[in-house]
């Protein structure tokens, strides 16, 4: 009887797993799409970079205990919103909240919530759009919503982020105030330097700054 229902709980896991990793193809192919078309109409690429990842079934499990839940694939699907993970650094802030705008408005995608640490940054400086949404894939019984996080953020929010990540695990959390207090100072000349590549874009874009546009590398990934 309890092997059995280890063998059941087992098979769940694997599923909730294997339903997350479908639903970042489904995700990552909307954005392809989106990138391309904005490159094809618009001759502008409004996405630098796109990353994902699937939670790793330890990491997963850490988090259910850490949050006190009961192993019930059910409850871990409702509950837990970040097993698929999605980043898309983007160029400029704009771009940021026009690339959520544009796939938050297809009608196969439901906004369960966002959190706008752009507008409102952590204490710590942290900043990035947030997102979670709910879309369908495909199984073999029909469509079945998956839940997906999406950050969104530009290269310096992205820089900053992944040096303050790296510190926060090299130190256990426990980061020595002299450097809390850099990477604050950091924080702050990355949004600085967010406000003055807008407004420079937002300049040229207007066409008040004359450009020679020179030769570029071609795109790639
Ligand atoms: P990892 O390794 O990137 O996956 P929760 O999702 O329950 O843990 P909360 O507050 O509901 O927490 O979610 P929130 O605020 O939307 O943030 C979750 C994720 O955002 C984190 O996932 C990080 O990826 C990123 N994040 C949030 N705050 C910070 C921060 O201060 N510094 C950095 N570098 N990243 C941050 P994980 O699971 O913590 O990490």
């Amino acid at each position: 009887q309890q092997i059995e229902s280890i063998r059941q709980l087992r098979l769940d896991f694997s599923q909730l797993i294997m339903h997350h990793r479908f639903v970042i193809d489904e995700v990552l192919t909307k954005i392809s799409i989106l990138r391309e078309e904005s490159v094809h109409t618009r001759s502008y690429n409004p996405i630098e970079h796109i990353s994902s990842r699937v939670k790793s079934p330890r990491s997963l499990l850490e988090k259910v205990h850490r949050r006190g839940l009961p192993l019930d694939t059910e409850i871990i699907r409702r509950e837990i919103t970040d097993i698929a993970g999605i980043r898309i650094t983007c160029s400029f802030i704009a771009d940021t909240y026009h690339v959520l705008e544009l796939l938050i408005a297809q009608n196969d995608v439901r906004l369960v919530e966002v959190k706008d640490y752009i507008a409102e940054p952590k204490p710590n400086g942290y900043r990035s759009l947030h997102a979670i949404l709910e879309v369908p894939v495909f199984l073999r019984s029909g469509p079945t919503p998956v839940i997906c996080e999406v950050q969104i953020r530009t290269i310096p929010m992205d820089f900053w982020a992944s040096l303050e990540h790296k510190i926060h695990y090299k130190f256990d959390g426990d980061v020595p105030d002299r450097l809390v207090g850099e990477l604050t100072e950091a924080a702050d000349a990355a949004s600085e330097l967010d406000r003055k590549m807008e407004r420079l874009h937002s300049e040229v874009r207007e066409g008040s700054v004359d450009v020679d546009s020179g030769e570029e590398f071609d795109e790639e990934a």
